[in-house]
């Protein structure tokens, strides 16, 4: 048995340990070590403790989440009031320039003084919190609450894993407190409502009203299932610490002691500075990991700080500048449906046009039947929409309250909607799936466009020059109703087509022309079942040999299919039960389209005969799909990802962790002339590599 001392001193260098890599992982979000190496660290420090409990103190990693629910929160008073923040409501730039103009002002500044410098920062869209460190150790977190008094909430905060429960250094201040902003990152809040919808919990609004809840949370245990993050911004009481000169300077060195501090800063000269820090942080907005509703500047020097003072508990040397607004109240004035390209039904909202995020929103996607179920949103409903970026606007919740018509009926589109409001066709909801879908398939115009394109695409019929222009221009004219159309189309009617020459219209006929020789696969394949890919259409059309077995299969048929599944032989069934859908494929044998019939295998034949090929990287002389249908020709399977199962790995210039993977593996690699050796007939695949 160690001694007490030698105890003592283990348990405190894993302590050391653990919250050097914790710093690594949760402020510096580069970790050094793999999470089992840490979790095998943090268990050691946990069976010390358990077993010598008088070594226990409460700054130990281990010793984050716990304590007793509380009834209440205590009142704490802020020895240095949180102050709050003058938001500037002007839009545009202007907000900048009178912000350095008042400060100027105030400083009684000549026009040829130099530029003010400022310190640019992010405003985080969560909660201000004030934490107090003693000697480095974290012995208090408080809300603001009225600047004055706040809540203590030590236990909550406690379970925030990037707020360190003790001060990196050897030195640590007297008293530091530390004022910043506890939010909850979009990643968190999406696994968290992820979590919540799976158990049948409520998922949060956003991610402000995550960090709040988490943080009001009586039950720390709770607190901890909301995972939240912090970022410092400005200091409160400080005793025995040389505070810095500048802000930025100050974040600096609260980032010295291990708080976590947004690299999201600058320091700037001048109003021009300023609108280019707003401007820069504008257009990168959507693409931050957490919230934010705009950005702050502040006076950087401390001493024109303290110079400025405040008025009404606002400083004159800071300012917020906002964002337009991301989430907005109107009106859903209806609930209809639009037919998208794959025939899912998807419920939008048509809203009384409201301005948000930088536009005017006057519809919002409703999903689908179970997020209608979820919202409950009804017509005539008051609800809160959101837009960020370039994403479709949605609706965030309903405002119950404020539900004029308390008997407008639940929305359900199966009752409105029993067939599609586009082609007439029924809809149907799978088992399993969110989507109701429009069968019409080929024939609903929805669809028609997008099935085209998936027709006339390089791996199913390869025509050439058919592309997504061309489509809609065939479609909106009503020239091309089904694929089969495109076998009548005259050189006439394609001339007379917008942008198109003779040169390029012949072009075109004699693609269309020249796809009519193909291989019952990419038949099957261009036809757009669901569910049915590439690798399912050949499988298939291997086992059926021909498409009349095809078409009268029903789904016990199926079963013998290797790798198709009882989802796939319903899309399938389904597809041919519809009488449209029959038609369009008697059109195109009718038209001429044609392929080699094969007698109906179980299993393929051949010299690669269940092999599993994986390619990669560059091929000097052919591209990866003619190796594909090379290995395929002779019964050899290619798939996506390497694994202890894949046989060959088949390796071109610039491959990259695929051929690592194999390597590591032991997969046998192969360059193409490898390769093409393997398929030679007399090789039959049997080389010692
Ligand atoms: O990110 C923020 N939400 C933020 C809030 C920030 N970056 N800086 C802030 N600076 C201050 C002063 C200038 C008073 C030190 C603030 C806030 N205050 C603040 N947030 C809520 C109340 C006050």
């Amino acid at each position: 048995m160690s001694s007490p001392a030698a105890i003592a001193e283990r348990a405190h260098k894993l302590r050391e340990q653990i919250n050097y890599h914790n710093y690594r992982y949760y402020v510096l979000d580069n970790p050094e070590i793999p999470d089992a190496e840490f979790d095998r660290l943090f268990r050691e420090l946990q069976a010390l403790e358990a077993e010598h409990p008088e070594i226990i103190s409460p700054d130990s990693p281990t010793q984050r989440v716990g304590g007793q629910p509380l009834e209440g929160f205590a009142q704490v008073r802020h020895r240095v009031p949180m102050l709050s923040i003058r938001t500037e409501t002007d839009i545009e730039s202007s907000g900048a320039y009178n912000f350095d103009a008042r400060i100027r002002r105030e400083l009684k500044l000549k026009e040829d003084d130099p530029p003010i410098e400022y310190a640019c920062e992010l405003k985080f869209d969560g909660l201000a919190i004030s934490l107090r460190y003693e000697h480095g150790v974290l012995v208090q977190a408080a809300t603001r609450g009225d600047g004055e008094t706040g809540e203590d909430v030590t236990q909550n905060v406690r379970t925030i894993h990037c707020i360190p429960l003790r001060l990196k250094g050897n030195e640590p201040p007297a008293v530091l407190e530390v004022r910043g902003e506890a939010y909850m990152s979009r990643p968190d809040f999406e696994r968290y409502n992820e979590k919540q919808r799976e158990s049948g919990g409520t998922p949060l609004v956003n991610p402000r009203n995550g960090a709040a809840g988490s943080i009001r949370q009586l039950d720390p245990a709770m607190a901890a299932q909301r995972p939240l993050s912090f970022y410092a911004y400005g200091l409160g009481e400080v005793a025995g610490w040389a505070i810095p000169a500048s802000h930025y300077a100050v974040l600096d060195a609260l980032s010295d002691l291990g708080m976590p501090v947004s690299h999201e800063r600058a320091v700037v000269q001048g109003p021009q500075g300023l609108v280019q820090f707003h401007d820069d942080i504008g257009r990168r907005r959507d693409s931050l990991p957490f919230d934010i509703d705009g950005v702050v500047y502040k006076v950087n020097s401390l001493e024109l700080q303290a110079r400025l003072g405040f008025v009404s508990r606002e400083p004159r040397w800071a300012v917020a500048h906002k964002f337009p607004a991301q989430e907005e109240l109107t009106v859903v004035e209806a609930i209809e449906v639009q037919v998208g390209r794959t025939g899912a039904l998807t419920p939008v909202a048509r809203l009384k046009p409201v301005f948000v995020g930088g536009v005017t929103v006057s519809n919002a996607t409703l999903h689908n039947q179970d997020e209608i179920d979820r919202l409950d949103v009804r017509e005539g409903d008051t609800v809160i929409v959101r837009r960020a970026g370039d994403v479709i606007p949605e609706v965030v919740s309903v405002i119950k309250d404020r539900r004029l018509h308390t008997d407008a009926p639940r929305f359900e589109m199966l009752k409105r909607y029993p067939v599609c409001p586009v082609c007439g066709s029924h809809v149907a909801r799978q088992e399993g799936e969110a989507a109701i879908r429009c069968t019409g398939g080929l024939y609903c115009p929805a669809q028609r466009k997008q099935a085209l394109l998936h027709f006339a695409s390089r791996r199913a019929m390869d025509i050439e020059g058919l592309g997504e222009k061309l489509v809609d221009q065939l479609v909106d004219t009503g020239i091309v109703r089904t694929p089969a159309d495109l076998y009548k189309l005259g050189i006439a009617k394609v001339a007379s087509l917008e942008r198109m020459a003779e040169k390029s219209a012949s072009n075109l006929l004699a693609a269309i022309e020249k796809s009519k020789h193909t291989t019952l696969a990419r038949f099957i394949f261009a036809l757009g079942i669901r569910n049915v890919g590439e690798a399912t259409a050949k499988d298939i059309a291997a086992h059926f040999g021909n498409l009349d077995a095809l078409m009268n299969a029903d789904e016990t048929a199926f079963v013998e299919v290797p790798d198709v599944g009882p989802i796939v032989a319903q899309s399938i069934t389904q597809f041919f039960a519809e009488p449209h859908n029959r038609e369009v494929v008697e059109q195109l044998r009718a038209a001429g389209v044609n392929w080699q019939d094969a007698v109906p295998r179980r299993k393929p034949l051949g010299a690669l005969a269940d092999k599993t090929f994986v390619l990669t990287g560059t091929l000097p002389s052919m591209s990866r799909d003619e190796a594909k249908e090379k290995i395929e020709a002779a019964g050899g399977k290619v798939v996506g990802s390497v694994s202890k199962k894949t046989d060959y790995v088949v390796a071109g210039a610039e491959a990259g962790s695929k051929l690592s993977k194999a390597q590591e593996l032991g997969v046998t690699i192969l360059d193409e002339d490898a390769l093409l050796l393997l398929l030679r007939p007399e090789v039959q695949g049997r080389l010692d590599f």
